[in-house]
């Protein structure tokens, strides 16, 4: 197998074993299952957001483990042209089910591979599942004939059901609820399965896998026309206990894992829960840190706290647009004093409050993104992530649209990941559209350094290191993160410095003095920059990149004596050892030297940071 994708099969290191018992039936033999995370066809500008499998694919992975069956996870998210790659894994793993977790802009990936694995092994059976695949199962089993099955919506129990009626030879059987097959030339949907009542029964993938992306609850109780989850999900909102929630952080901990993305729609519904999570983090001593995703009419001060307390760094909200007519249209039922509160108090907890916008929606104009960027300059996100309004089957617009005659499902007959509303809507041009997308995106960007600028935290002794954490990481996004790269945000290095000097106001990090050090070493201030570093090491003497960040200067300065006492304490290290041999050559103390006098300052132009 290919190096690159032998490291993307998932496998856990448990065997298959026979039966555990469970409120459902027994499975009596045991099947080679293989999930797939099919690939997307287009590039993104945020490659990251779509490297992870879905987080469903691993819940379904484990309830089939935990009932014998043999399954691995394959993430071929980026194999787009690895054909005789997939081939050759399908060839050698021969799994006798291969079912795929499908976006709908990865629907083609799971079409091709589908293909291939049938070519593979005919006798294959092919199960396509996941939000793409829940409100096109007709489109689906109409024009793919590889595609045997479809599972519309939560797929726990549904497919250990298919696969126990598999085993047991009814494998068009009506009595599995929640799936979709065709059968003497029909095809027949079996209705609505039963959603899961206790998400506590099922059993935690961490026990199996190692992931980021987790959580604590299913659904959604609003309905924002442009999102899947209303219909996915069926605008309820079921919860997992807060005890089992942490069992499945403290889990991945174990395995190494310290940042979570909680992946909630909306992380904070249900306040007490969130204080629970939070109180049993911090019970457990869990040093992680996580983001999540909440609505800003979700929040108060006691939630953001004990978030804050309990790792939470970054805040996701739904902002949409800064117009009441198109939050309107998008059904996006937000007030701005609520925006606007829920902004300034994640900041000042120390939480960077990072906000979604939306563009090119029905009747927009350039005075409805005026608004917008209004709105932006009020509220002052520190990140911030623009959307093009896409259009998936099952939301509401989609249906809208669809009902309107304006689009039918055959449009995704066509090789394309999605439709943007701006196709069906001769009012929105695209050159239109991409002008909204880079005016709202340099209104953010050409803006937040001084949004940076202006954070001003509670004041609360407990929170001090907090706040020092979340300024030198806001601070290190502007000198070496996504702002210190991007040619639109303006005084990088100055917003920067400052930040990291806020962030030693409220304790010591040694990111700060380090980034301090860095930046007035580049100003070729080496007698600041042996201060700061100089208490940096004093408060973490162990520090590599603090003392090799000092040697630097100090070989700058010409002392080199101290400059080898930085270095020689990592002995280990490449890095320390390849200054040592310049300092040592430089100062004439090396074997090798061929004494050249040395004049103070020497060499030092050249002189790199630590690489971090
Ligand atoms: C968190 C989230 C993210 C996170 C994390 C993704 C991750 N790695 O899990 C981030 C921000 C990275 C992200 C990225 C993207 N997301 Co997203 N995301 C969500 C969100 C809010 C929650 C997803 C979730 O965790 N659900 C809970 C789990 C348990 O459900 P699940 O994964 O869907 O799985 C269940 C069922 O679908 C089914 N199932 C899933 N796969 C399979 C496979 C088989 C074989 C079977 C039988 C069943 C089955 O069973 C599972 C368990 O019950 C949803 C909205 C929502 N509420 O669904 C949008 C959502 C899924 N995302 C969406 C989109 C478009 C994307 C992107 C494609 C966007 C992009 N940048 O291109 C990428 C795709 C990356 C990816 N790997 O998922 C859309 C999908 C729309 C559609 N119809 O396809 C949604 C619905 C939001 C929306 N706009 O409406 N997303
Ligand atoms: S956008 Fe957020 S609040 Fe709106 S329905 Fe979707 S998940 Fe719920």
């Amino acid at each position: 197998m290919p190096p690159q994708l032998k490291s993307q099969m998932l496998c856990s290191s448990s065997r298959p074993s026979r039966l555990r018992g469970s409120i459902f039936s027994i499975s009596y033999f045991i099947m080679k299952i293989l999930l797939i995370y099919p690939y997307f066809i287009e590039e993104r500008i945020n490659a990251e957001d779509i490297t992870s499998p879905p987080i469903g694919l691993y819940w379904v992975a484990a309830l089939l483990k935990v009932h014998g069956h043999a399954v691995k996870i394959l993430n071929l998210h980026s194999a787009q042209d690895k054909a005789e790659e997939i081939r050759a894994i399908l060839a050698r793993e021969r799994p006798q089910v291969v079912g795929f977790s499908i976006l709908h802009a990865n629907r083609w990936g799971g079409i091709e591979i589908a293909r291939i694995a049938k070519e593979v092994d005919p006798n294959i059976i092919i199960v396509f599942g996941g939000p793409g695949a829940a409100f096109l199962w007709n489109h689906l089993l109409t024009h793919y004939p590889d595609v045997d099955y479809v599972v519309i919506g939560e797929g726990e129990y549904t497919l250990l059901r298919l696969l126990q009626q598999i085993e047991q030879g009814n494998a068009f059987s009506e009595s599995v609820k929640g799936i979709a097959f065709r059968k003497e030339g029909k095809i027949v949907e079996t209705g609505n399965g039963e959603p899961i009542p206790d998400l506590d029964e099922l059993p935690i993938p961490a026990r199996y896998f190692a992931y980021q992306h987790v959580s604590s609850s299913r659904g959604c109780n609003w309905k924002c026309r442009f999102c899947g989850s209303p219909a996915l999900w069926n605008c309820t909102t079921r919860y997992r206990s807060p005890g089992h929630f942490v069992d499945e952080l403290e889990l991945l901990h174990r395995k190494g894992i310290n940042f979570f993305y909680i992946s909630d729609d909306t992380f904070t519904t249900q306040k007490g829960r969130v204080i629970e999570i939070c109180r049993t983090i911090i019970e457990r001593d869990l040093k992680i840190t996580w983001n999540a995703i909440s609505r800003v009419d979700s929040v108060d001060e006691e939630v953001l706290y004990w978030m804050r307390m309990a790792g939470c760094i970054q805040i996701s909200y739904g902002v949409e647009s800064g117009s009441a007519k198109i939050r309107a249209v998008l059904n996006k039922k937000i007030k701005i004093p609520q925006v606007k509160k829920a902004f300034a108090l994640t900041r000042s907890y120390g939480i960077l409050p990072r906000a979604y916008f939306i563009y090119g929606s029905p009747g927009e104009t350039w005075e409805a993104i005026e608004e917008t960027i209004g709105l932006l300059h009020e509220i002052q996100p520190l990140a911030a992530i623009f959307y093009i309004l896409d259009l998936f089957p099952g939301t509401e617009l989609y249906e809208r649209i669809r009902r309107s005659g304006r689009v039918t499902d055959d449009i995704w007959l066509n090789r394309i990941e999605g439709l943007l509303y701006l196709e069906t809507d001769p009012r929105l041009s695209d050159q239109l559209v991409l002008g909204f997308g880079k005016r709202l995106r340099a209104a953010f960007y050409e803006n937040v350094h001084s949004f940076a600028e202006s954070i001003s935290l509670v004041d609360k002794k407990e929170l001090y290191p907090k706040h020092a954490d979340f300024c030198s990481r806001l601070a290190l996004t502007f000198s070496h993160g996504e702002y210190s790269r991007n040619e639109l945000v303006r005084d990088k290095e100055r917003v920067a410095e400052r930040l990291f000097r806020k962030a030693l106001g409220y304790g010591p990090v040694e990111r700060a003095y380090l980034g301090i050090g860095i930046l007035v070493q580049k100003k070729g201030e080496h007698k600041e920059a042996v201060e700061i570093l100089g208490e940096g090491v004093a408060n973490f003497p162990l520090s590599e990149p603090l003392h090799i960040c000092m040697g630097i200067s100090y070989i700058a300065l010409g002392e080199y004596e101290r400059a080898i006492s930085c270095f020689s304490k990592f002995p280990e290290s490449s890095q320390a050892k390849s200054c040592l041999d310049r300092c040592r050559k430089e100062s004439g103390k090396d074997p090798m030297d061929e004494g050249r006098p040395l004049t103070p300052g020497r060499g030092t132009k050249k002189t790199k940071p630590p690489k971090r």
